[in-house]
């Protein structure tokens, strides 16, 4: 063998990337290497959301980066998509708060708001000024939002707004939810501001995975919402699920992201890690075990770039994203529990990365569909069967 591949590109996929997007692709690993790797152990110790981190991120255009206009940088699907690689490259925390953000808040009011509601928020939100929730999974079955009881009823030019949600990225931390509810005109998008009477927050605060992100409810009793306040372009579940396709998709590359960081941490550790007389890396079993986390990165990588290429020309479909959202978190998760188990005992402390990323994706493989619900999207194209239901 002559040339030297790079262990975390084996098939050059950079070589695939225009000039511009290569650029994205550095200046945002150089910050996740400089800023973002060496705080991420101590924040998810701490179960703390480094929130410091919004404004720099914000100076880097990294909040709704894909949209035209209202201070946002107007980048492409593939740069998108790389960025959240980047940063889920140090944790998926941090790609949550941008996935959030920018394709679950910021993409319905660019897509479904008022000129006035998307003057007021997209300016603000793509500076880090404001931060957004999304608020559609309640807590008797996220998979199914069709069920939900969260409604809002018409009283004058205002809406009371009634139920709660679960789950909620950012929920304790956001200036305005956008809250998904039942009403007699089909399932509408709310404005929720965070001083409105009525509405309450509160934080999970146990959890094991994501612990360098917020995560809460939201409770709603009799909240009045003017009607300036609701998305006037989306009356039914299609406004909901068309934000989740665009974080569905950024999530694809995101977690090439956390299995690239693990990965990286099996070869060094495998390396240095002398047993029975000779480096773990220097044993066939290792090898192979390493080379199979290679081989399902590339796939992720192929995917993922195509998929990309796909949205830009406006031709990706979500059972596309589903597929590819299926089998990269799928890859991602066993890479992180394989890397953890080649480091031993030492793979269970936070001083190496794949146990983090292991409890982390354990959360990203189960939202924005879990892996059963993207199986079934593209069971149903397959046959034209729907077998959500009974
Ligand atoms: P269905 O009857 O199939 O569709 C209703 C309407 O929506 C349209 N549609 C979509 N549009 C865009 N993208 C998609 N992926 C779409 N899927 C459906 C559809 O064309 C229809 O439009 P129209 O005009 O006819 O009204 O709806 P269903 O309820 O039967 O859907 C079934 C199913 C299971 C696929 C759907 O309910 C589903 O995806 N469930 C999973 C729920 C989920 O993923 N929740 C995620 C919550 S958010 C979250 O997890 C954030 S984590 C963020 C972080 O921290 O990073
Ligand atoms: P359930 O829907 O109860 O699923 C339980 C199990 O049943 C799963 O294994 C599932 O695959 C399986 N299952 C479901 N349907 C079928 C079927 N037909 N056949 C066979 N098996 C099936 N939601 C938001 O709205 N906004 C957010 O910001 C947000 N952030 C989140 C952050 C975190 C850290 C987490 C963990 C979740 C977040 N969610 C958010 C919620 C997330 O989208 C849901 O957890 C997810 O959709 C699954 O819903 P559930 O947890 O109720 O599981």
């Amino acid at each position: 063998m002559t040339t030297k591949l790079d262990p975390m590109d084996l098939y050059d996929i950079r070589s695939e990337l225009a000039e511009d997007e290569v650029m994205v692709k550095d200046s945002v690993g150089r910050f996740v290497d400089d800023k973002v790797i060496p705080l991420m152990r101590e924040a998810f110790e701490r179960h703390e959301f480094p929130q410091h981190l919004v404004g720099e991120v914000a100076q880097l255009g990294l909040l709704g980066c894909s949209l035209e206009g209202y201070d946002c940088a107007g980048l492409n699907s593939v740069s998108y998509g790389l960025i959240c690689q980047e940063l889920e490259r140090g944790d998926s925390g941090l790609r949550s708060f941008v996935s959030v953000q920018s394709s679950l808040v910021m993409f319905p009011i660019h897509a479904y708001g008022s000129e006035e509601q998307k003057q007021r928020w997209l300016p603000a939100m793509a500076r880090g000024e404001a931060i957004g929730s999304f608020g559609l999974t309640e807590s008797h079955g996220g998979s199914d939002p069709s069920n939900m009881k969260t409604h809002a009823k018409r009283d004058g030019d205002d809406w009371i707004l009634n139920g709660s949600k679960m789950w909620i990225t950012n929920a304790t931390i956001a200036d305005v939810a956008v809250v998904w509810a039942k009403t007699d005109d089909g399932v509408l998008g709310f404005l929720v501001e965070k001083d409105m009477p009525g509405f309450e927050t509160q934080e999970i605060k146990n959890k094991f995975s994501l612990r360098a992100s917020v995560t809460g409810a939201l409770f709603f009793d009799n909240v009045r919402i003017p009607q300036a306040n609701v998305l006037p372009g989306v009356s039914s579940l299609k406004g909901p699920l068309s934000c989740l396709t665009q974080a569905r998709y950024g999530i694809t590359w995101g977690v090439i992201g956390a299995a690239q960081a693990c990965l990286n941490e099996a070869i060094n550790y495998s390396q240095d890690r002398v047993l029975f007389g000779r480096p773990l890396a220097n044993t066939q079993a290792i090898q192979i075990r390493l080379a199979d986390m290679s081989r399902r990165i590339t796939m992720a990588q192929l995917l993922s770039l195509r998929l990309g290429r796909l949205k830009d020309k406006g031709e990706m479909s979500p059972t596309q994203v589903s597929l590819a959202k299926w089998n990269n978190c799928r890859a991602a998760l066993d890479i992180a529990r394989d890397a953890r188990d080649i480091l031993g005992g030492a793979g269970i402390t936070a001083e190496y990365v794949p146990i983090r990323h292991m409890l982390n994706l354990e959360s990203v493989i189960t939202y924005e569909g879990t892996e059963t619900v993207h199986q079934l999207v593209v069971g149903m194209e397959l046959t034209g069967v729907n077998a959500f239901g009974s």
